[in-house]
């Protein structure tokens, strides 16, 4: 009897401890993360604003921390930043940016070398305020791409070398970069962002690149890096503002861009997720960050919240991207989310300034959402 009476406190003690060890105050902690659920398919990166990493939005950076295998720096490595006038870096913010990185053993992406936004004005001009030429232009940019990238040498493990060169028919945006330097620019930046540090992934990076028209732009840019032997690494689609009907866009368009790149030998990668639950402003479809329209109370309709049935469909929406990119996990090296939580994303600001937006898979209080919970059952679920 007494022994019996062992054997029941005994049993009961045990389980006591197994549920506290499995069930306890820390469950949180020991949920799988994104990173970890994906960790077999490929990298899941943030952009990450200058808060995330300088301590003002410590609540975003412990996200990051636990979440995401991959950082891409949002803004601080823009010319116009880190590069405001001839001479002048402001390395400051992209240190911290790389620091975070290296800290807790991320992934780093450089974002971007060339591009025609956010690159100051006095990069194109002489003293006499005409164009320079074609030789002062590339010397430029050999200059910038070798001290910014020489700077993190061995630390940023890719640059989005060139960004967004492509208009959306599919031909070579008509920059200053095109037009100063010839169509030769973008294998130019490969080869000075090569020398620069041999050992980084290189990136052509762009948006609406789902479009077959604009896809087929980006195939004849590689062919001719390749052609030329100049390293590229991989394609960047980026998936800004994507929306939530199942056909913007579809999914014979996203498996075209992955199997178009693919065929080429180059990984594809998904650098700027975000998905837009409010109505479209105009005809924005794309990232130009140009493209701006009034606010007004019928384009900002969940002030107050997302509405419960449109929270499941962001959540359906973004199951359903995921699972084409686990089918497609041996094509794909990274899936980047464009921000951290929704109070701080550039569809608050794009194309209309102020709306209340909810694109990405952590709420305004930094909880996860629905969609966050159905990108991890995505990751359990067979290809
Ligand atoms: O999210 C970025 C926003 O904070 C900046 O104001 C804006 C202009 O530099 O750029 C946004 O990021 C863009 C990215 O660098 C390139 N693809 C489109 C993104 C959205 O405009």
């Amino acid at each position: 009897m007494k022994l019996k009476k062992f054997f029941q406190v005994f049993v009961f003690a045990f389980l006591l401890l197994a549920a506290v060890s499995c069930c306890g105050s820390d469950t949180a902690s020991l949920q799988p993360a994104l990173k970890d659920a994906y960790k077999n398919d490929f990298l899941i990166g943030a952009a990450l604003n200058d808060n995330v990493v300088n301590g003002n939005d410590p609540n975003a950076a412990e996200i990051v921390e636990k979440q995401f295998s991959a950082i891409t720096a949002e803004n601080v490595m823009k010319w116009q930043i880190i590069h405001p006038s001839p001479g002048d870096y402001n390395f400051a913010p992209a240190d911290r940016f790389v620091e975070f990185g290296l800290k807790n053993k991320m992934f780093i992406v450089g974002h971007t070398l060339v591009w025609h936004h956010q690159t100051p004005l006095w990069i194109f001009k002489g003293e006499d305020g005409n164009d320079v030429d074609r030789e002062t232009l590339l010397a430029r940019m050999k200059d910038h791409i070798f001290t910014v990238m020489g700077r993190y040498k061995g630390k940023v493990n890719g640059w989005d070398v060139v960004n967004e060169a492509l208009s959306d028919d599919g031909r070579l945006r008509r920059s200053k970069w095109l037009t100063i330097i010839g169509e030769d620019f973008i294998e130019k930046a490969f080869e000075f962002a090569h020398e620069a540090d041999p050992d980084a992934e290189l990136y052509y990076n762009d948006y609406s690149l789902e479009n077959p028209g604009k896809c087929q732009g980006a195939v004849r840019i590689v062919k001719n890096l390749q052609a030329k032997s100049v390293r590229i690494d991989a394609v960047g689609c980026q998936g800004q503002a994507w929306r939530l009907d199942p056909g913007s866009p579809s999914r014979k368009d996203i498996q075209n861009f992955i199997d178009s790149f693919s065929a080429l030998g180059v990984k594809c990668m998904f650098t700027e997720m975000c998905i837009d639950v409010l109505p479209e402003a105009f005809n924005n479809a794309g990232a130009d960050i140009r493209a701006n329209a009034q606010l007004r109370d019928e384009l900002n309709p969940y002030v107050d919240g997302l509405p419960n049935k449109v929270q499941q469909q962001l959540a359906h929406r973004y199951a359903e991207l995921f699972t084409i990119f686990r089918e497609n996990s041996k094509k794909i090296s990274r899936v980047t989310l464009w921000g951290v939580y929704d109070g701080t994303s550039w569809l608050n600001y794009w194309p209309v300034r102020g709306r209340t937006s909810y694109p990405l898979l952590f709420d305004r209080k930094y909880q996860p959402k629905p969609a966050f919970f159905t990108v991890m059952k995505t990751a359990q679920t067979k290809p």
